[in-house]
């Protein structure tokens, strides 16, 4: 029996946007699952003990987790491997390493690294988010000092650096690793591409977005990866 492809997310979730550019890129038909970002584990048991977004279900209903090998598994079963192998994999392999762990990082400091940023970012996930009625008012006046104060001040103090210099490196150093080229994988994007376009895209819903877009090398790639979509 075969069903609608459903991914299971959430709006705010860096991983899952990783996976969203990659289906919209490939134009694939699947059906976007909003869960509530306060039941996680309960909303995705379907799927076995995993308990994290994004969560992948085939048209055999197979579930499929974890953001990066998702990519992998997408691209090898709807679009032959080819953007996931190239003539360097040692390049291609050390520059996912690169984007899951530094970009990765870079989200919550920028979302999360101040008080007041926190404060924007929390009342824009309790508009855009799945929430049940008192959830979602707990969540936008109890979420952002949470954030701040628990997660992002330790992370912003260990890196030093301000949070969107610290994007303004990555990208810099990003879009060096391209080479002189439009993208990461050469004139079209590969499997890195849409990881790190699926970080910086997570940032995309908040204002703090603004603090991204006078990066002229990454934001001329970012609007290429935008282009690239169908
Ligand atoms: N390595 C995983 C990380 C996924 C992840 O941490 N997702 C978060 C949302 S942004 C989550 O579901 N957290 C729930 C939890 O850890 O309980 C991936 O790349 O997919």
């Amino acid at each position: 029996m075969s069903q609608q492809p459903t991914l299971h997310l959430l709006y705010s979730c860096p991983f899952c946007w990783k996976v969203r550019g990659l289906i919209e890129h490939l134009g694939m038909d699947v059906a976007y699952v909003p869960v509530n970002g306060m039941k996680i584990r309960k909303e995705v048991a379907f799927a076995g003990d995993w308990g994290k977004v994004p969560v992948f279900t085939d048209e055999a209903g197979q579930h499929f987790v974890d953001s990066t090998p998702l990519l992998r598994h997408i691209d090898a079963t709807y679009n032959n491997g080819l953007l996931g192998t190239t003539d360097d994999q040692a390049r291609q392999d050390e520059w996912m390493a690169w984007v899951d762990t530094k970009m990765s990082k870079a989200t919550v400091p920028i979302l999360y690294g101040s008080l007041g940023s926190a404060l924007k970012t929390t009342t824009r996930i309790s508009k855009i988010e799945k929430f049940g009625f008192l959830s979602k008012r707990l969540y936008a006046w109890a979420g952002f000092p949470i954030m701040w104060g628990i997660i992002a001040r330790k992370r912003v103090k260990k890196d030093g650096r301000k949070p969107k210099q610290l994007w303004h490196d990555l990208l810099t150093e990003f879009t060096q690793a391209h080479n002189g080229q439009a993208f990461f994988g050469g004139e079209s994007p590969d499997l890195v591409d849409f990881a790190a376009f699926g970080y910086m895209r997570s940032i995309s819903p908040f204002p703090q977005f603004d603090q991204l877009t006078d990066h002229e090398a990454g934001m001329a790639w970012y609007r290429r990866m935008e282009a690239s979509l169908s």
